[in-house]
């Protein structure tokens, strides 16, 4: 009472509450509690109830009923639904022994050799290449296919799958080898969108649809169990991403020189922001994945030096990058179920492109690499 009654005296403090009381009415009325609240607790998106999963495999069989001959497929197809009638949300997925090749090749008969796919019955709106760097990882690929491509064929997109092998024993290097991916990729067809997808990554919801920003690059993997569902970091850019060719091209693609574990995807996020982007995200309740659990491999120990990279990416993004990539593709197999991209990507400090080796007379460059 008192204190109100001081207030009343001071007109200057009254006028204040006043002023308050009628900002957040204000703000309230117009939905900015709600924004508010948005950014105290991280948006989650829709409700989904992962205890009662569907089989990855729900609804392709109808698509199997629609033969369209050659004749019905000259003819104008109607455009396939956005978003697609056949998602059913929450898949379970599972992590233990994969079928074989054979098996899952049974599975979807519907998947041309390269591990292409269109919808039969529709005109796909979204074109999107699936790039997976590779070595040593038999059982995940299974895995991964086994639940990626009924995933693709239930968002009625048109897919392919590539598999970038790194050939030889040399140290590991995951953004090299997803240069190299998309640059075949987009060799082969006119992609939309490209998906940087780890190989032990396994989506649990199908809404989390494989498209793109049409404007930034888009984190997928937001919500991993290995980090109880949730970003590891606010800035985490790792697992399974998407960008359409220009932002790939506007960011000059990823660096070339983090050899072994750590620090590239850290690299490709400065990248996006360096560029003029900002990366995107799927509600954390969609981007659900189950990352298959294995130990390091041989050759992808931890990069010691990826903390000193990291601050050289201001200054090295527009070098290194696409502009500077240099491979030797060995070969390329188109595979019942994807296609394989087998490259000699050099190594720590032998690149295929130094052809002409230093006269033996000039005092040798340290590498820098
Ligand atoms: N990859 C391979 N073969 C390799 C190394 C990496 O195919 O020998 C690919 C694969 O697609 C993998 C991706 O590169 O999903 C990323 O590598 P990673 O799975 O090792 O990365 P992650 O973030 O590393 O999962 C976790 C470190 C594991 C150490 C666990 C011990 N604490
Ligand atoms: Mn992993």
């Amino acid at each position: 009472m008192l204190r109100f009654g001081l207030a009343l005296d001071y007109p200057c403090t009254l006028g204040l509450l006043v002023g308050f009381q009628f900002a957040f009415f204000l703000c309230f009325s117009l939905g900015g509690f709600r924004n508010l609240v948005s950014v105290l607790v991280h948006s989650t998106g829709p409700e989904f109830d992962y205890s009662r999963p569907h089989d990855v495999y729900t609804n392709l069989s109808s698509l199997l009923l629609h033969h369209p001959g050659p004749i019905e497929r000259e003819q104008q197809l109607r455009d396939c639904a956005l978003p697609s009638p056949l998602l059913v949300g929450p898949v379970s997925v599972h992590l233990s022994l994969p079928p074989s090749l054979e098996e899952i090749k049974e599975k979807n008969t519907l998947v041309k050799l390269g591990g292409h796919y269109r919808p039969p019955d529709c005109e796909p709106q979204h074109h999107t290449a699936i790039v997976i760097p590779y070595r040593n990882r038999q059982t995940h690929l299974r895995a991964l296919l086994y639940h990626l491509h009924p995933f693709l064929q239930r968002q009625q997109v048109h897919y392919g799958i590539y598999i970038v092998h790194q050939t030889g024993n040399s140290t590991f290097n995951r953004a090299k080898l997803l240069n190299v991916g998309v640059r075949e990729a987009l060799k082969e067809e006119d992609w939309g969108c490209i998906f940087l997808h780890d190989v032990d990554l396994l989506p649990e919801n199908d809404h989390n649809t494989y498209t793109c920003h049409p404007q930034h690059p888009t984190h997928h993997s937001v919500a991993m169990d290995k980090f109880r569902y949730r970003l590891p970091y606010s800035q985490y850019f790792g697992g399974v991403s998407a960008l359409t060719p220009e932002q790939y091209l506007k960011m000059n693609g990823f660096p070339n020189h983090f050899w072994g574990w750590g620090g590239e995807d850290d690299d490709i996020a400065a990248r996006v922001r360096l560029s003029g982007m900002k990366i995107q995200c799927p509600p954390m309740s969609i981007g659900h994945y189950k990352m298959i659990k294995h130990k390091e491999d041989q050759g992808n120990e931890q990069n010691p030096r990826r903390y000193d990279l990291l601050k050289h990416t201001r200054l090295n993004w527009r070098s290194d990058g696409l502009s500077s990539l240099t491979y030797e593709l060995l070969s390329k197999e188109l595979e019942p179920l994807y296609t394989n991209l087998s490259v000699d990507i050099g190594d720590n400090h032998h690149h295929p492109s130094v052809k002409a080796p230093l006269p033996k007379s000039e005092p040798q460059a340290t590498p820098i690499n």
